[in-house]
């Protein structure tokens, strides 16, 4: 039985240095096989297989990795689809790796003024998203033809091959490249870490229950600064009150009985405009400070 860890990643695309980078923030190195397709765990016993995203599923479901960082939008049409097929075990969700953000959107030419879903009724829709999309419309209760493409999905209404499109967009310069608008969004999609939860036997794990302990870490701090400061302790309150986004502080008292130093974890963005307002409630001697890792 295997004492390892293994991890699928992306091999070559959007998420693999991302997905890399925040392993490594987990204290992970590796030595890279010359192929490129496997990276030796050296700090730990944890492996990264590397893979195409659209493998990443079945990887799980068959218990070759334990898990994997892929797309929202690969993993749900993965499950869309074999939920219709087989009942085994699928992988799901673990956590969400705040990266990778994209949405899965319907897209109509530009040309038509969007009145709905009842207006896609009996057209055709180009996508590579065939589950996700057939269960939209079916929920929607719409009766139309999913044209599956397995790239190159927004140029299908120009090529004549489809009305409309389901794909994938950010900043949405794509679509409208190729006279398209996006009118309804199916699916929000960010980078996750997938597996089989409880199915793994008790050394592989712990090491997945270490990970996702050091990674909830490195993603609780990532946008987090520790604040530190003094106030007057009638003005502790004021202070504490623009700070909804931090922890409660920790306060101690200063020598003079009246001062107490305080710090806090904040976890969205302190501007200077934003320490600017604690100074003016009060709050003394502010410093900002990175923090660099954080174990519950
Ligand atoms: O080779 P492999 O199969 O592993 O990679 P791939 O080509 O299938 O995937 P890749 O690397 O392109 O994307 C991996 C994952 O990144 C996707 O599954 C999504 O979860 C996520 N992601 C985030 C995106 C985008 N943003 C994105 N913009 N995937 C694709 N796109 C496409 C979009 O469809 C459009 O065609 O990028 C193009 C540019 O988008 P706009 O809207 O900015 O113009
Ligand atoms: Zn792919």
């Amino acid at each position: 039985m295997r004492d390892r860890l293994r991890i699928a990643i992306q091999k070559n695309g959007r998420l693999s240095q991302p997905a890399r980078a925040l392993l490594g923030s987990c204290g992970l190195t590796w030595r890279e096989s010359p192929d490129h397709l496997f990276c030796h765990g050296e700090s730990a016993p944890i492996d990264l297989l590397l893979v195409r995203d659209d493998d990443i599923p079945g990887l799980l479901e068959s218990g070759l990795c334990d898990l994997g960082i892929v797309g929202r939008n690969v993993l749900c049409e993965y499950n869309e689809r074999a939920s219709s097929t087989c009942g085994q075990v699928q992988p799901s969700e673990l956590r969400g790796l705040g990266f990778g953000g994209c949405r899965l959107s319907l897209a109509i030419p530009q040309a038509w003024t969007w009145q709905g879903a009842a207006q896609l009724q009996g057209k055709r829709i180009a996508t590579s998203y065939p589950g996700l999309l057939a269960r939209w419309l079916a929920d929607a209760g719409v009766d139309a033809e999913v044209v599956e493409l397995s790239g190159s999905v927004e140029i299908a209404p120009r090529l004549g091959q489809a009305d409309a499109v389901c794909d994938l967009v950010s900043s949405g310069a794509t679509l409208s490249a190729n006279q398209l608008k996006p009118v309804e969004d199916i699916l929000y999609s960010e980078a996750v870490l997938a597996g089989r939860s409880n199915s793994l036997p008790p050394v592989l794990r712990d090491l997945a229950d270490t990970l996702v302990r050091r990674l909830d870490g490195v993603l609780r701090i990532r946008d987090s600064k520790l604040l530190l400061f003094q106030a007057s302790r009638h003005e502790v309150d004021a202070v504490v009150r623009l700070l909804p986004d931090a922890e409660v502080p920790t306060q101690y008292p200063l020598e003079d009985g009246e001062t107490l130093a305080l710090q806090a974890l904040c976890h969205g963005a302190v501007t200077w405009q934003r320490m600017e307002e604690l100074k003016r409630a009060g709050a003394r001697g502010l410093m900002v400070l990175p923090v660099e890792r954080m174990l519950a």
